[in-house]
Parts: C-alpha cells; structure tokens; sequence
C-alpha cells in the first residue's frame, strides 16, 4: 500500500470529521489513535474481504491455530509496518502536530495471555500472515485480560484489565455468525435399524459470537483472521408465561452464568487448577470455533472425508484438546460417521504441541466433571480410552504393564496430554532438548506407540515486531550494513558476521544500545523516581515469576554482591542495573514472597551509600507486551537461568538475542540451541545440565543444607532473609528460607549459585572489554536469524500442517 504524506493527512481529516465530528486541533492523543486506527481498517477491511473470497474460491487447505490466549499486546505499530504506512503515518502524524509514539501507546495491549504460550500464538499469526499462508487464531474473546498489577509497599497486588473499556478499534463482531454451545443435560442412546441416535435433552444453551481481528502480513496480499469468541445468553429466551413468577430470576440466573464463560482468562501459567468455569471455557471455544470452521467446509464440499485434506487444527497446549472428542461427537452424531471412519478423520486433522513437561502443569480433569458438563463427550473419551487400551493390550504386549499410566481415564481423571497424542497425528515439542524429554522421559511409552507422531518445532518470535518495530534504529544500522534483505530472509542477519569485528559497526551498535538505555532510564526516572546509570550493564530478567525460572538465583548474586560492596567499600564493579518484570499468579503465595523480596532487596541496594553508585534494582510494575518492547532494546544480559530441564524453550531469550544482549543462561530449552548456533564463547552458561538434574530426582542424593553448610557467601546472603536485615520485627521471607533448606530446594538454587556466581564474574570481565563485548553482541544479532518465527512456521506448515502459500 502506498499513500502520500498529504492523502494520509486527507483521510486522517476525513475520518476524524465523519466520526468523531471534530478539528483536529481539538483532538486529543487517543482522538488521534482512534482515528488513525480507524482510517487503517478501511484500508485492511478491503483486501480482507478479498482475501476471504480468495480463499473460499481456490479451496486452498486451511490451518486454524485453536489457542486459550492469544497475547497481542498493540496492534497499531505492526499494523502500519506491514501495511507499508509507518513511516508515512509517522509523518503525518507529526506534520498534523502530534507526538506518534504518544498516539500508538494509546492502544490498550490486548493482554488475553499469561506468557510464552499465548505471546508465541500472538507471533506465529504475525508469521502466518507474512509468510502469504492460509492460517488463522481461534481464541476467546475475555471481557478481562491478565490481570493489571499494581505494587503497593512492594507487594503485587492484582486489578482487573478491563480492555475493552475504550472499544478494541481492530475486532468486527459478527452476529450472522454466531453458533451455539450446549452444556449439562441428559443424554440417551436409541438404536434404530442398526443405527445410533443421540438424543441430549435439558441442555443449557450459549450463543457464542465471533469478533473477528484481521491479521495483516509484512508486504504480502492476504490478510488473515482471528476469530475470538464471546459468549451471550440466547436471544428470546426468557418466557412469560411460567404462573409461579420465577422466570425472571432463572432468566437473570442463566444470563450470568452464561456471560461469565468469557468474562476472564484464568492467570494461572504453568499450574493447573481443575476449575469448572475454565472447563467450560475450553468447551466453548472448542465446540464454537470448530462449528463455524464445519459448516464453513460443508460449504464447500459433500464428504467430511476430504476434511484432514482440507483442514488442519492445531491444539496450542491440551487446552483446547476437547476438539478431538467433539470433531467426534459431530462426525458420529450429526454426520452419521461410524466410529473407524470418524476417528480417522479425526486423527489425520488433529495436531498437538506441548508446551511443558512440569507435573503440577498438566491437565487432568475429573471424570465427574466432565461427565455432568459435558456428557455425551464424556461416553466418547470412555470410549476412546477403552479402544485405546485394547490397542495397546493387543498390539503392544510388552506395554500392558504400563496401560494403567498411559490411559486416558485412570483414578477418576482424564488426561489431556494422553488424549491429545492419541487423537491428533502430530506432537510437537518446542525446542530439541523439551522434544527428546518428551520422547525419552515424559511421554516415553507413547513414543514407542506413536515414533511417526512426534517431532520438533523449535519455537522462534517474530523479527518485525521484536526488531523491526521496536528498535528501529538497530534495524536501520543493521540494514546500513548488509541491505535489507533480511527483513524478507531473517537468515541473512548472519552477514552481520562480517561485522563482528569492525570497528566502525561496533561504535554504530554501542551507541544505539546507548540511546536505548538512556531512553529507558528515562521511563523509569519518570515512573519509580530512580536514577540508574546508562553505562552500567543492564542486567535483565523479564518472564513470570516461577520457582522454576529461579528470579530467585539471581537475587542471590545480587545479595552477595551488596555484601561484598558493603564488607568493602573500595569494591571494585561495573556498575550494573538490575531490571526485574514479572507477573506471579495470584494464588501463588511463594513467588509473591519472592517479589517482594526483589523489591525489599531493591530498597536497600538503591539506598546503602555503600552500593548505590554501583548497582541499581528496579522491579517494572505490570510487565506486559508492551513494556517488554521498551525494556528488551535496552538489556545487555539476558537472563534465562531456569533449572534445567524445566523451560521447554524460552522465547524471551531470542527477542534480547535479536537485540543484541548477551546470555547468562543454563542448558535449557532454546538456550541450548542458542548456544549451538553462537558457539560456546559467545554466551555465559552455566549449573546443573537437565541429565544432571534428572540423575539428582532419581538418586535422591541431593542435599541443599550441605550446600549452605559448606559456603559461606550462600549462608550470608540467606541467613539475611531471617534476621533483622530486611526490617526489624519481620519474619515474612522465612518460608523462602525453609523451600530451600526444609523442603531440600526443588530448583537446585543452591547448587547452582557457585557456578552462576562464576559467570556473572565472567559476564563482568567481558563487559570490562567493550571491543570484546560488542563482537559478542554483533555475533549474537547475527545469529539469530534462526529464531524468526518464520522458519517456526515455515517448518509447521511443510512438515505438520501441508498449507501453500496463497
Ligand atoms: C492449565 C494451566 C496452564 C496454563 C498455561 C498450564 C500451562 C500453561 C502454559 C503451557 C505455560 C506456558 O506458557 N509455557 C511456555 O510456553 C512457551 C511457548 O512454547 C515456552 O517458550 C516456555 O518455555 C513455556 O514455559
């Protein structure tokens, strides 16, 4: 697309006079953004609608990615870039006397996610769409997002995000569309002429109606969808005529309970609580979104034989893998399918990823839920479960010991995870290591059933928003330097290796990684009132809180360097700055404890005459898409120090990769494959490998207080968090002490803190040496190519999904 600096203004004018009635030297900066939105949907309106007839007419096969989250952040910024308009809106935008980052940080962050799963979902659409591949997001439509944290004296404290308070400026409702979910009831079977009919009875009835959010591709014709889901009551459904006169409340009774299905996305990330609503959540998206895809298929074509030809479902997670018992429900019930032919079908269109091997992770839902909710999908996992172990009885003999742990109901549960493989045809793990585990370890027995189903697909970010669009000038230098092929081929960023040792380059990188730390110790002058210092090493550690990812190992290192800096006043350090973001569920009382034990160490870092000119802790509230993006061009170190084994992959490693920060990580997830592609001088690792951590599980031989015996910087630091050092009378980071010494340290804190210590030590050398640094950097952005959810995707839709560009 392409507009002239003046047809832009000329539209903006138009939009703003036709909508909000008003001049534009009366608009305000959300003024702006809404108009300038608004005007931009126009444009993409068009081509969306030309692709929709595009791609009915060719019949090309289609891949619909079915996801609980979908963490978009803000639209308004990739939107233009990949409309080709950035830059001429900008101009605009400045011409008409408005500040354009002002305007676009009016955009409320779609936040329908917790983490890495629902931020890849967000990332492989960006990729689907620029890649011209005919591939769409199924999700829901929250009324809430992840919640808003706010720190109140240094604890978290959780408010709602309302996001749609101001109108989501990119979602279309379409009612024609709407389809409905049943829940409960009565289910009974009738046999006729060999043939069964279900009948279900005394259901409750949902309407579910799609918002559509069109996905727009970097420079390419199609524009994609995005159909979120919400949930009403049914129209005409309350009735008079009841002569007792409870109709009314029944009527209000069912109207809440039916909008509560997509009134908020639970915040729980890597813990898994068997929640009715969120059962019913799943349920609906599931049952909504593959209605809709159906009959849109039977628009088209006579037999749903053709379907694993025509369609391929992706299953982010087994959240949504109810989609294998209801594709069922429908090719049996309605369809009239036999069960060998529908499980077929079913099977050749189902696929899986699996995001975590962590236990307490795993979903396992209670057969007596499941049974009164949902109770003709329920007769069909029994039945599928029992097929499956008679498969296994039969044909793998040497199984039949392990039927009761591969099973699908066992101990009144249903498991997920053995559905999921069991009906789809593919699973993927999301980095090699997390692959292997799931081959070798987690999923072991079903490797040996189904070796053709599992493969790897190592996850990757998309280089437009996490380069492109957040550091431009990064992407400029880097386009100074080898052309701007790379924008279309993220590979080539690999030239850049022709650049690691150039002086000149170097000097061009330093000082735009100096603009981006000065920048963003301005944020943080202006929100937490806190000088930080832009030529300390900004040191950054940006994810969810979880026992696993270790917030706290590093926390350790800083509480041993404040007693070093305090034993000795003549110190010597680069200074550092300390940047911590991260959200805890709010149940999750142990990784509240530890965010406030950042924030309590933050106070006495930035306070003791004795380390303030040398180290700074900042704890960013409310860490979201949207502030990753000011924070990841700013870092210098990357931290990424889960125990190994426990990060299936990380993605946040590959965006502060890609802008050029260096890591200190363990042998985890994509860090691994990081490491292989930069070589081993090029990152910090460091701790226990994930063999190790294995070895210490089974063995039982690991011992956390001979650890802390037998070093004394460990005793220090932790013996600080039971004494007077934190606050006088308080004892509140007791039980952080006791999960490490009395609970035997599940993470292995502390029998990685001697090796951690040591390549922070060898973070600190480097640094010391600009040249050598900098070389590392340039390496690391040259690298990182890989990483583009491109190549992700580009392997998805080759290997699992076989969809063509259109
Ligand atoms: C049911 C509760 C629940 C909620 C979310 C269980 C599990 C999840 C997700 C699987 C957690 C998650 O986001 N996992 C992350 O997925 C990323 C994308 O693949 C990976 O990069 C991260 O390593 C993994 O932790």
């Amino acid at each position: 697309m392409s507009l002239s600096q003046q047809e832009f203004i000329d539209l903006f004018n138009d939009k703003l006079t036709t909508t909000l009635g008003i001049r534009v030297e009366e608009a305000t900066n959300k003024e702006a953004y809404q108009t300038v939105s608004l005007l931009l949907k126009d444009i993409i309106l068009r081509k969306w609608q030309l692709t929709q007839t595009n791609q009915l007419e060719t019949d090309e096969k289609q891949m619909y990615y079915f996801s609980m989250e979908f963490l978009l952040g803000r639209l308004i910024e990739s939107n233009l870039l990949n409309m080709g308009l950035l830059e001429v809106c900008e101009n605009a935008l400045k011409e008409l006397g408005f500040e354009p980052a002002q305007v676009f940080t009016e955009e409320h962050d779609a936040g329908l996610g917790n983490g890495g799963l629902g931020r890849l979902a967000a990332c492989f659409l960006d990729s689907l769409a620029s890649l011209n591949l005919p591939g769409h997001g199924v999700g829901i439509r929250y009324k809430y997002g992840l919640f808003q944290q706010k720190m109140v004296d240094g604890y978290q404290v959780e408010l709602p995000d309302y996001w749609l308070n101001d109108d989501y400026m990119w979602e279309t409702k379409r009612s024609e569309k709407a389809v409905e979910v049943h829940f409960g009831g009565h289910v009974t079977l009738e046999k006729k002429d060999n043939q069964y009919t279900v009948h279900h009875q005394n259901y409750e009835r949902v309407l579910a109606v799609p918002y559509d959010v069109p996905i727009v591709g970097y420079e390419t014709d199609a524009v994609n969808t995005l159909r979120l889901w919400s949930a009403e009551s049914m129209p005409n459904s309350f009735h008079f005529h009841s002569p007792k006169g409870h109709d009314y409340y029944h009527y209000l009774d069912y109207k809440r309970s039916v909008e509560q299905i997509s009134e908020f996305l639970y915040p729980d990330d890597s813990y898994y609580e068997g929640k009715l609503l969120r059962l019913k959540q799943q349920y609906f998206l599931v049952s909504a979104g593959l209605q809709s895809i159906l009959k849109r298929f039977k628009s088209k074509h006579q037999s749903f034989q053709l379907l694993p030809q025509k369609v391929s479902l992706q299953i982010n997670d087994t959240h949504p893998s109810l989609i294998i018992p209801e594709l069922m429900r429908i090719l049996m019930d309605e369809e009239k399918f036999g069960w060998d032919d529908a499980w077929e079908i079913t099977t050749s269109t189902v696929a899986y990823t699996n995001h975590t091997t962590l236990v307490e992770a795993l979903e396992k839902w209670p057969t007596e839920m499941v049974k009164s909710l949902l109770p003709r999908i329920y007769m069909i996992i029994e039945e599928i479960n029992e097929r499956f172990c008679q498969s296994i009885y039969f044909d793998f003999p040497h199984l039949r010991e392990k039927i009761a742990d591969m099973a699908i109901i066992s101990y009144e549960q249903i498991h997920m995870a053995h559905l999921a493989i069991v009906g789809s045809y593919s699973v993927n793990g999301v980095a090699k290591l997390h692959t292997d585990i799931l081959k070798n370890r987690e999923m072991k027995n079903f490797y040996t059933v189904f070796p053709e189903r599992f493969n790897n697909k190592t996850n990757g970010i998309t280089h437009r928003r996490w380069l492109l669009n957040v550091n431009r000038d990064l992407a400029n230098k880097i386009t100074g330097a080898i052309g701007e092929n790379w924008i279309q081929e993220p590979r080539e960023l690999i030239q850049l290796i022709k650049y690691a040792d150039d002086a000149s380059f170097q000097k061009q990188i330093a000082e735009v990684k100096h603009t981006n730390k000065e920048k963003l110790a301005a944020y943080i002058k202006e929100h937490y009132q806190i000088t930080i210092n832009p030529n300390s090493i900004f040191d950054v550690h940006i994810k969810r809180l979880h026992g696993y990812k270790r917030q706290l190992l590093n926390l350790f290192h800083i509480l041993h360097l404040y007693q070093l800096c305090v034993d000795n006043p003549n110190y010597q350090m680069v200074p550092r700055t300390f940047i911590f973001g991260a959200k805890a569920a709010p149940g999750y009382h142990f990784a509240k404890q530890v965010i406030k034990l950042i924030t309590a160490t933050a106070e006495k870092v930035n306070n003791n005459p004795a380390t303030k000119d040398k180290m700074k802790v900042v704890f960013l509230e409310n860490y979201k898409v949207s502030l990753a993006e000011k924070i990841i061009p700013a870092a210098d170190l990357s931290e990424q120090i889960s125990t190994a084994s426990k990060e299936a992959s990380g993605t946040g490693n590959m965006k502060l990769m890609m802008n050029g920060a260096l890591t200190i990580g363990t042998l985890d997830g994509a860090n691994i494959e990081i490491s292989d592609m930069v070589g081993p001088k090029n990152i910090f690792t460091f701790g226990l490998t994930s063999d190790q951590v294995f070895d210490y599980q089974k063995n039982g031989q690991y011992r956390a207080r001979d650890i802390y015996n037998s070093d004394k910087r460990l005793r220090e630091v932790m013996d600080k968090l039971l004494g007077t050092f934190f606050s006088p009378d308080d004892v509140e980071f007791k039980n952080i002490y006791y999960s490490l010494l009395y609970n035997n340290d599940e993470y292995f804190v502390l029998r990685d803190f001697d090796s951690y210590v040591e390549a922070q030590q060898h973070v600190e050398q480097t640094y010391r040496n600009q040249q050598s640094w900098l070389k590392k950097s340039i390496t690391n952005m040259a690298h990182s190519g890989k990483f583009s959810s491109d190549r992700t995707i580009s392997e998805y839709a080759n290997q699992i999904w076989d969809i063509h560009p259109q």
